[in-house]
């Protein structure tokens, strides 16, 4: 009886032990699919195919926080796209297609 207990308790170690094994940690996810993955991700939901800093921040995320007017988001979206530019994250025609559309926008109005 004492053998059974001893074989039992073997075969269940060993299962406990393969489901420990077999058990991956669950793969990180990039929930915007910016390329910052979650757990570095400081602004969730960016839009698809905005450049993103490495934080997971686009120049429209940065600067449509805490704003006060609209001349202000625009001013915030050139220094911005300027250093995402001195950066190497976008080129001289997309920072200028930023500043225009964020001219055009309703943002701060
Ligand atoms: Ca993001």
């Amino acid at each position: 009886m004492k053998s059974i207990f001893i074989v039992l308790s073997v075969v269940l170690s060993l299962l406990i032990l393969s489901v420990g094994i077999s058990a991956a940690p669950p793969a990180p996810t990039d929930s915007d699919n910016d390329g910052i993955l979650d757990v570095d991700d400081l602004c969730m939901n960016t839009e698809s195919g905005d450049v993103v800093n490495s934080d997971g921040c686009s120049v429209v995320q940065i600067c449509s926080e805490n704003l006060r007017n609209h001349g202000e988001y625009v001013s915030c979206v050139s220094h911005t796209s300027k250093y995402f530019l001195l950066q190497g994250l976008i080129t001289k025609d997309e920072r200028k297609n930023l500043i225009t559309e964020a001219a055009k926008s309703d943002i701060g109005k």
